[in-house]
């Protein structure tokens, strides 16, 4: 599916223009509004934590799609009721749509409260379920990483490829510390003991979607992660996916828009990975 195909242009700006435009715009208002927050609740659990930047953005992203897409489907964060089970079953919801736009307006929203400067807009839009579209965009570093499938992925212009280490002990490595302290946080904290001594070092910066996109930028060797949702993964896979680079559940199975365990890497170290998050889950 090309992304520039005749019958992607409606009202005459294609489906990536269209991304660009509101994850910048939202991008900046985000920043504009950081450390003026007047109102913080918390969703799940203690640690998941909303703003009304997070549902004011959400909407302008929203409404700016509806105008150029009025028959597309839309897939939000804010739009869902919080916790795995909701989320899981508002993709399933959507899940045969033409075209599903599915939308972090903020990913990472705990540093964007605490004012420490990694988070981003995470913007896909998938075609019968896969991904032809993904814009993530950093509003802190203002670094705009795009992706069209079949087209590459760039940042600043600049065509982006994963990196080349072929080895963990070469590689530097993010994951995520999950919300759910029952099964996920201890099963990944195996994996984070185990993998540590092994990789040149490990980070644990808070915005999946910009790990993924840094993953894509040859900037981390590998990232992986329980629990996270659509929102969370869907634009960074094509990322990387157009990087080079390769996706899976922590398992090893294909990458879809339902995988919530994701492993993202340059390829290279991907299935040395796989292996040590197995022995580490089975040990
Ligand atoms: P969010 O900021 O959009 O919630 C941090 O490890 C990553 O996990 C972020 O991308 C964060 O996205 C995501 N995440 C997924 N579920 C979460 C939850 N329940 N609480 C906090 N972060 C969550
Ligand atoms: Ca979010």
């Amino acid at each position: 599916m090309d992304a520039n195909q005749p019958d992607s242009i409606i009202g005459g700006k294609s489906f990536t223009a269209v991304a660009v435009n509101c994850a910048a715009k939202a991008g900046e208002w985000i920043k504009s509004k950081m450390g003026s927050i007047t109102q913080l609740d918390t969703k799940y659990s203690m640690h998941d934590l909303v703003t009304e930047v997070d549902k004011g953005a959400e909407r302008m992203i929203r409404n700016l799609i509806a105008t150029h897409f009025p028959t597309h489907s839309f897939l939000g964060e804010e739009g869902v009721e919080p916790g795995p089970e909701a989320s899981a079953k508002a993709l399933q919801e959507v899940s045969d749509s033409e075209y599903l736009w599915i939308v972090d307006p903020v990913d990472g929203t705990t540093n964007y409260v605490h004012g420490f400067p990694f988070y981003s807009v995470s913007i896909a839009l998938a075609h019968r379920g896969q991904v032809i579209v993904g814009v993530v965009y950093d509003p802190s570093r203002d670094e705009l990483f795009v992706a069209e499938r079949g087209k590459g992925a760039y940042v600043h212009g600049r065509k982006m490829k994963v990196s080349e280490e072929s080895s963990l002990n070469h590689s530097l490595l993010a994951t995520g510390f999950p919300a759910d302290q029952h099964v996920a946080l201890p099963a990944n904290l195996k994996g984070i003991q185990a993998l540590a001594p092994k990789v040149r070092n490990l980070r644990v910066a808070g915005s999946a979607a910009l790990h993924l996109a840094y993953v894509a930028a040859g900037r981390l060797s590998g990232f992986w992660e329980y629990n996270l949702s659509a929102w969370d993964i869907a634009a960074g896979s094509l990322l990387i996916e157009e990087a080079g680079g390769r996706l899976s559940d922590v398992a090893g199975q294909p990458y879809h828009l339902a995988v919530r365990n994701i492993t993202a890497t340059n390829g290279l170290v991907h299935d040395e990975l796989i292996q040590e998050l197995h022995t580490a889950a089975n040990t």
